[in-house]
């Protein structure tokens, strides 16, 4: 029987959708570069970072040879620039529903909430979302080296509490980033559909419906 002392939850598709935003940014860049992008092809930018998201597209358009590393750096630059214009003006009403309440609930079960998200924006969301209080730590996504699926992200917010990966719990709703939290040896929650989301533990179809009670009395993770 483990104690969970901490949640790691992932921004983007668990807290707030910025998914809409990210795709708006990339779609000007990719239009700018002549490369067409479109909401199916998008799902495989969900959980990967700003890097490996240029990659793909360059690599979706047959154009991953034409640029040098220096002029990809210029091209996610100009991506984060619009994107941080297009996220500035979200505000706590932006915070999906829920969240407030399970937070509640872990701060009264004395359970730390850790930020492990993809994003080097992390920070300024948490800020607009209005859930600075309730956060004790803030994965650097500029300080990890291999992004989701590898475990990095997760074991870097364990590492910051001085816990034991089972004694944390993930929270993911991208396949990349589920398979980050089983790799981190952590119990894994999905949010969105089982079938996509086939390696965590358990899924729920929205924030809203984890059910604390439920995953804390499991047999393999138990609050004592
Ligand atoms: P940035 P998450 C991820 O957020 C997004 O899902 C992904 O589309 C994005 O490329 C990544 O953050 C990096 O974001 O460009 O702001 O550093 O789901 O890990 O919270
Ligand atoms: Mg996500």
């Amino acid at each position: 029987m483990t104690q969970i002392k901490a949640f790691i939850f992932d921004m983007d598709g668990v807290l707030t959708e910025t998914n809409v935003q990210h795709y708006e940014a990339w779609k000007i860049l990719g239009d700018e570069i002549g490369i067409e992008i479109n909401p199916s092809f998008n799902e495989r930018l969900k959980g990967i970072s700003r890097m490996a998201s240029l990659n793909e597209i360059l690599t979706f358009g047959g154009k991953q040879e034409d640029y040098t590393q220096a002029e990809k750096e210029q091209l996610a630059t100009k991506k984060n620039d619009n994107y941080v214009k297009m996220i500035a003006s979200m505000t706590p009403d932006h915070l999906f529903e829920g969240v407030k309440e399970l937070f509640k609930q872990l701060k009264e079960r004395n359970i730390k909430i850790a930020i492990g998200s993809a994003s080097k924006n992390a920070p300024k969301l948490v800020k607009y979302l209005g859930i600075e209080e309730d956060i004790h730590y803030i994965v650097d996504a500029n300080e990890i080296e291999k992004g989701k699926p590898a475990p990095d992200t997760f074991l870097a917010a364990a590492q910051a509490f001085g816990l034991k990966p089972e004694e944390c719990i993930g929270v993911e709703d991208a396949t990349a980033g589920v398979q980050a939290i089983k790799s981190a040896g952590m119990f894994a929650i999905g949010i969105g559909e089982p079938q996509v989301l086939s390696q965590a533990d358990t899924v729920y179809k929205e924030t809203k419906d984890i059910n604390l009670e439920e995953i804390l009395t499991r047999d393999n993770v138990l609050v004592v």
